[in-house]
């Protein structure tokens, strides 16, 4: 394992993410921790909302109801200390397989859309607005030692409670090893709805989850509002997302053993585990 590695998943955790594509690990964040991200990430959408520009944070709304803002680590230490979590860095490391850096910070504040019909969004169980994957097995995967590694893995925070009818990341288990085509194992599994995986979390619960893995933000059906956050790791030669490069100045400024993470400084000196 590269050096900043102390801790993996437990067996049962690697087994349901070489299974499934993803893990859910429960009351990982601290209420410190979920208060501190849920207001800081509050406070810059209400900033942004009455006008104000935060780069580099950047924005995409659909509607009134939903807003992700992205490239968050310079906007409030608590979206740093996110992105560099010790409880977390260790286990993304374990499926990507080496040392990694930070590839996107993203987070999603939404509701229930006003313009849809509820009884209408209430006759299926699962409501997926728009299923992705980052990368796809057979390029962005690798098996090691018998285990499932994925160059593209991500960790998202649920900091708000999220319930049956609250938005929880729809899942298809199973896709991160799938060669098919993305458009065929979505309408498969939309044709029976026990080929999906609805997530519902507590706030601090995190979903580690491989980017081969298709999944989906949900359509919120109550009136809560649902808070994410999203950070997202790959092997230290790889590019950020575009839009989330972090400013060489703020990096310097860091204490120098989470540069790395951020920077990406070890490029094609890449740690592996193997
Ligand atoms: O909103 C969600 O639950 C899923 C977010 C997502 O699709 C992503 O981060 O790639």
């Amino acid at each position: 394992m590269s050096k900043r590695t102390k801790v993996g998943l437990t067996s049962s955790q690697r087994l349901h993410f070489d299974i499934y594509g993803f893990v859910i690990l429960r009351q990982v964040l601290t209420s410190n921790e979920i208060k501190e991200l849920y207001q800081s990430l509050q406070l810059a959408k209400s900033m942004i909302e009455k006008g104000s520009k935060l780069p580099p944070i950047y924005t995409h709304r659909i509607g009134k109801h939903h807003i992700l803002m992205g490239n968050l680590v310079q906007y409030h230490r608590s979206l740093l200390e996110y992105a560099v979590h010790p409880k977390l860095i260790p286990l993304v490391e374990d499926i990507v397989g080496g040392e990694v850096r930070l590839e996107e910070t993203e987070a999603i504040i939404n509701r229930r859309d006003p313009e849809n019909n509820l009884p209408k969004v209430n006759s299926h169980r699962y409501q997926p607005i728009a299923f992705h994957r980052g990368t796809k097995h057979g390029w962005g995967t690798y098996i090691e030692q018998d285990k499932f590694h994925c160059v593209f893995v991500k960790t998202l925070a649920y900091l708000t409670d999220v319930g049956r009818d609250d938005g929880g990341t729809t899942l298809i288990p199973g896709s991160h090893r799938l060669t098919w085509s993305e458009k065929d194992v979505v309408e498969a599994a939309l044709a029976d709805e026990n080929l999906l995986y609805q997530v519902e979390a507590k706030a601090g619960d995190i979903l580690l989850f491989a980017e081969s893995l298709i999944h989906s933000t949900t359509a919120i059906r109550s009136e809560n509002e649902r808070t994410i956050l999203v950070a997202g790791y790959t092997p230290t030669m790889f590019q950020p997302w575009p839009g989330n490069e972090v400013d060489p100045e703020f990096i310097a400024s860091l204490p120098p053993e989470i540069q790395p993470i951020i920077s990406g400084s070890s490029s094609w000196h890449w740690q592996r585990n193997y």
